[in-house]
């Protein structure tokens, strides 16, 4: 990511800071969370978690999982949600709702990695009886908080549970990741109406716009998606762009929405379906939706994937990774100020 693009979010984060407050105080215990350098090897290790599940499947859909995990990874263990996995149930937890349900590999990994559940229910994906079933259902899994996989739907919800805490006086937040794709159902933008309309700011929408749905990419199926962030603007949201692999973007975007009042916020994370890794990109325009890898494929993507191991000499004073550099222009000073010089977010 280029260091333009960080300062391209600075400044809108300027801009959104301008219409907040200094943001309530809520309930910040049970925030699960990690240093930076171990964030990067947790989305690592669950990246590969989702090519070797699904592999092992023979199905599923690896490349939408692996286009979000960044976000989930800093959701979960970057202090973002606050849940406690030993009580699922939690009536102040925040809510976490993958409307792009056919991701369930990329939930299912995290949930467990979390301590939902253990991890080794995931070899069993897609089996018969298996509740680590190949869309998230509610009640098969701890820490499932919505049934998807018919799209358009988990906004929805997720803006009843946003609703649902006013009406009870609880300081919950709700998170929900929908699909580019999944933006051409209608009921995507009657929750967003709604959700202008009722000054709903205990929700937050992620896009994962990765620019490609099931029968090809955005510019064919559906070009006039464009311009997003202008439609979500219209339509009452704050709007925050970032990329969505850049865990210091995605961290700061995180903190950033938690700030608003008044307005619902989107997070447009740009990403790539099949984060970059190459046999998702070969001889496929599609990044092959819900294709799983064979296992020479697999191989190769893993091997990709160490490749990208670069936190483990990663050292802010000494010797900064790219990562650590990049974080040298204003995006970092307010990164660094929000989460410490290690990295380790102040809930931690
Ligand atoms: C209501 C509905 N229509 C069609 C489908 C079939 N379908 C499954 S995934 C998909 C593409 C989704 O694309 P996108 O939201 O961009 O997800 P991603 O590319 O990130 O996987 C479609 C059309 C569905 N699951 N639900």
């Amino acid at each position: 990511m280029a260091e333009s693009n960080n300062r391209e979010l600075t400044e809108q984060i300027a801009n959104v800071l301008e219409h907040v407050s200094n943001g309530s105080a809520r309930n910040t215990t049970a925030l699960p969370s990690r240093t930076f350098p171990q964030l990067q090897e947790t989305a690592w290790r669950l990246s590969r978690t989702i090519i070797e599940m699904t592999t092992k499947a023979g199905s599923g859909h690896p490349s939408s999982s692996l286009s979000m995990i960044d976000i989930l990874t800093a959701l979960y263990f970057g202090g973002m949600l606050r849940y406690n996995a030993q009580e699922p149930h939690w009536p102040d937890r925040d809510r976490f709702i993958l409307s792009k349900g056919h991701g369930a590999p990329g939930l299912y990994a995290v949930l467990a990695e979390a301590g939902y559940f253990d991890p080794a229910l995931l070899n069993t994906l897609r089996q018969t009886d298996s509740p680590v079933e190949g869309h998230p259902i509610m009640g098969r899994l701890p820490g499932i908080e919505a049934s998807t996989g018919s799209l358009g739907q988990g906004l929805s919800i997720g803006l009843g549970h946003a609703l649902a805490a006013r009406v009870d006086g609880r300081d919950y937040r709700v998170y929900v990741v929908i699909g580019d794709g999944e933006s051409d159902e209608g009921q995507i933008w009657e929750a967003a109406l709604a959700a202008a309309k009722y000054q709903v700011d205990n929700l937050t929408a992620i896009l994962d716009y990765n620019q490609f749905q099931q029968t090809g990419s955005i510019t064919k199926v559906m070009p006039s998606l464009e311009p997003v962030i202008d439609k979500w603007q219209a339509f009452g949201w704050q709007v925050l762009e970032i990329d969505g692999h850049d865990m210091a973007q995605v961290l700061t975007a995180l903190r950033t929405v938690k700030t608003v009042t008044q307005q619902p916020q989107m997070i447009v994370a740009h990403t790539l379906k099949g984060r970059g890794l190459s046999p998702f990109e070969k001889n496929d325009v599609n990044r092959k939706h819900g294709e799983v890898l064979n296992a020479q494929d697999a191989a190769t993507a893993l091997a990709e994937l160490d490749e990208q191991r670069t936190w483990d000499r990663y050292d802010p004073v000494a010797e900064p990774t790219p990562q650590a550099e990049r974080a040298s222009n204003r995006l970092a000073e307010q990164f660094i100020t929000w989460h410490g010089e290690s990295g380790k977010t102040k809930e931690g």
